[in-house]
């Protein structure tokens, strides 16, 4: 049966209570799982308050600033995570930016600073995390990273994070390659789009989530639990089998041609 207890989960993307990452995290505890938890620290502190008070029903026994564009942020989380838990089992990553004009207007006008950005926080920074996290996976592991449509089809507006997603999605099939003789599992879930905090910062969002309600084959979106229970199966033994592959958890939207 679909079991964590006894497993280690650094989550990674909490920002509210309607992030992607938080219904993972709530999934996992609910599996057994013993909980991590980052959040991106600011100078007010804005996240840390709030993301400390969402998750304290889950008990996670290690709550740790860690921004990806920060090594050394990246070495003391793991430093804390060996310190405090020996070896880890499980990685979720659920981190993305671009900078909100490029995600809209014409793509082929974006800059070198934002593409680099986009890359580096949304791509390049699962690389730095499954680096960090391949030495504590002593007991082999499952890394799981969140993806979408963008990034194999033009979505109006995706722009970069388009391009962002398509090296992920490459990402999670080189990093699956090389640490799969360690038994460490490597795999990105596709989610349709939802309500969250970066969703909703774009302007267009609601009529992208009723398009997908008059479409997708469950004539629904999909919410954060049904993203949460799939994230929660890659991380078990019951999907042992499974690596370097992008699960679509989308409502069927995806197989749709009009
Ligand atoms: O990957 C995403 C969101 C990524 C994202 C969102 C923001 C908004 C605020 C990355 N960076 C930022 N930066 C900001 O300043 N999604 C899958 C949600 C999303 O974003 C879109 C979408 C969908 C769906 C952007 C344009 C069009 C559709």
């Amino acid at each position: 049966m679909l079991d964590l207890s006894g497993k280690n989960a650094l989550v990674t993307g909490i920002a509210n209570n309607r992030s992607i990452a938080w219904g993972i995290a709530q999934q996992l505890h609910k599996a057994g799982a013993n909980l991590g938890v980052t959040y991106l620290p600011d100078e007010r502190g804005r996240f840390e308050q709030k993301v400390k008070e969402l998750v304290e029903p889950l008990a996670p026994s290690v709550f740790l600033p860690c921004n990806v564009q920060d090594d050394a942020q990246i070495q003391s989380t793991f430093a804390e995570i060996q310190n405090q838990w020996g070896k880890l089992d499980i990685l979720i990553h659920c981190l993305a930016f671009a900078n909100k004009e490029d995600l809209g207007g014409q793509f082929s006008k974006v800059s070198r600073q934002g593409f680099s950005l986009a890359m580096e926080v949304s791509a390049y920074s699962l690389v730095q995390l499954s680096a960090a996290a391949q030495p504590l996976m002593t007991s082999g592991g499952s890394i799981v990273t969140l993806t979408y449509l963008g990034g194999i089809r033009v979505i109006p507006n995706y722009n970069v994070m388009g391009i962002a997603k398509a090296a992920l999605e490459m990402n999670v099939r080189y990093l699956a390659a090389e640490l799969g003789p360690q038994n460490i599992r490597v795999n990105g879930i596709s989610a349709g789009p939802i309500r969250t905090l970066a969703s909703s910062a774009v302007g267009g969002i609601l009529d992208m989530i009723h398009h997908v309600e008059a479409v997708a084959p469950l004539r629904r979106t999909v919410t954060q639990t049904e993203v949460g229970n799939a994230a929660t199966f890659l991380c078990s033994d019951l999907a042992g089998g499974i690596t370097g592959q992008i699960l679509y958890v989308d409502s069927g939207y995806s197989i749709m041609g009009m």
